[in-house]
């Protein structure tokens, strides 16, 4: 049967009145990657799975909260939404609205949002501005205007974006046929945490699962207001996405980590860098940056030890495509030998 996206796989579990409004691009039913050549590579005892969010349309998971939150704008008959954005939802928004005949506003940090993000804002038609400030500043201008004017928030403030995202988590025990022991996220806005516990808690109740994974979040060093327990003035991180000093889900966040028995902690960008490189390396899997703090995260629980046991399930979010941030792979990558179309040339060059 033909593939309708995430809100008619899953119609029951989510909010919207009529499936006439679905405004989809076909998101969601990323592949669960098993990643053997990771676990064995960093001596890790649990099974380790990759929720591959990267494979979406726009190449991350906000597609899922944003065909939610979309359709739920057309059935209440909206003509414009805005969102602040580290990126990801910027772009998703813009494609998402392009589909609903739509006009999106996005506002971006000026110089601090990956290449293809911005092309994809800019390609699908989008009001692009940029602000001489950070993601937390864009947030709270949208919501100013969202609050006084006829146009849609579509930032995870807005509730049917979580109920979008919380589909992750479904699809995840749908693929393993239980509720993994582990879930390793990265946080940013806190959005995407708060919507796979919620998943995860509304399976188990509907009696689709028997348990609940622990939470594992990962935030920036640089970027880390719930790990440090106050609002982060100026944050920065290499991984752009989660470049956030004042997540709008943070209490959510922490119930979910302290519900679930799990952690919010923090990596450095260094940590953050080396896991995205080792997954492109060992696992032929290309994500941006910021969606490697949950590898990062479960390298950092092995060095630890004492956290996972044989036979256990993790399962990390690969929240964005690698693609998305040129800039960072080739930055972090050796730099390719250019030579003379010349076959002696080529040879000393393989060094075969
Ligand atoms: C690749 O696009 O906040 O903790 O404005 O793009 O749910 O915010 C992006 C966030 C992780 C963090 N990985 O998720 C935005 C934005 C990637 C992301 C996160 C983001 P949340």
């Amino acid at each position: 049967m033909l593939y309708k996206g995430i809100v008619n796989r899953y119609f029951d579990y989510l909010p919207l009145e009529h499936k006439s409004n679905i405004v989809t691009l076909c998101e969601g039913d990323t592949p669960l990657i098993k990643a053997d050549r990771l676990k064995e590579e960093i001596g890790c005892k649990a099974d380790i799975y990759l929720k591959y969010e990267g494979l979406n349309p726009t190449g991350s998971f906000k597609d899922r909260g944003m065909t939610m939150a979309i359709s739920k704008a057309k059935e209440d008959n909206a003509k414009s939404v805005i969102c602040a954005s580290t990126g990801n939802t910027s772009a998703a928004a813009a494609a998402y609205a392009a589909k609903a005949k739509m006009k999106a506003y996005v506002l971006i940090p000026e110089g601090k949002i990956a290449l293809g993000k911005l092309s994809q804002a800019m390609m699908h038609g989008a009001k692009v501005i940029q602000i001489l400030g950070n993601f937390d500043d864009a947030l709270n201008m949208v919501k100013h205007v969202a609050d006084n004017h006829p146009v849609t928030l579509v930032n995870s403030l807005n509730p049917f974006r979580i109920e979008g995202q919380k589909t992750a988590a479904f699809e995840i025990c749908d693929a393993l046929d239980r509720a993994p022991d582990f879930h390793f996220l990265p946080v940013g806005n806190a959005g995407n945490i708060r919507a796979y516990w919620k998943g995860y808690k509304e399976y188990k109740g509907h009696g689709k699962s028997d348990s609940l994974p622990k939470m594992m979040g990962f935030q920036a060093e640089g970027a880390a207001p719930i790990v440090l327990g106050h609002i982060v003035k100026n944050p920065e991180t290499v991984a752009t996405a989660i470049r956030i000093g004042n997540p709008a889900s943070w209490k959510e966040a922490e119930a979910a980590r302290d519900e679930s028995g799990g952690v919010i902690e923090m990596l450095s960008d260094d940590e953050i860098i080396s896991a995205y490189k080792l997954v492109a390396r060992t696992e032929g899997i290309f994500c941006e940056p910021a969606s490697a703090a949950s590898i990062a995260g479960v390298i950092k629980k092995v060095k630890l030890g004492g956290v996972f046991s044989d036979g256990d399930i993790a399962v990390c979010t690969l929240t964005g495509h690698g693609l998305k941030d040129p800039d960072n792979a080739i930055k972090v990558s050796p730099k390719p030998e250019t030579i003379n179309a010349d076959d002696n040339e080529l040879l000393k060059a393989l060094q075969l």
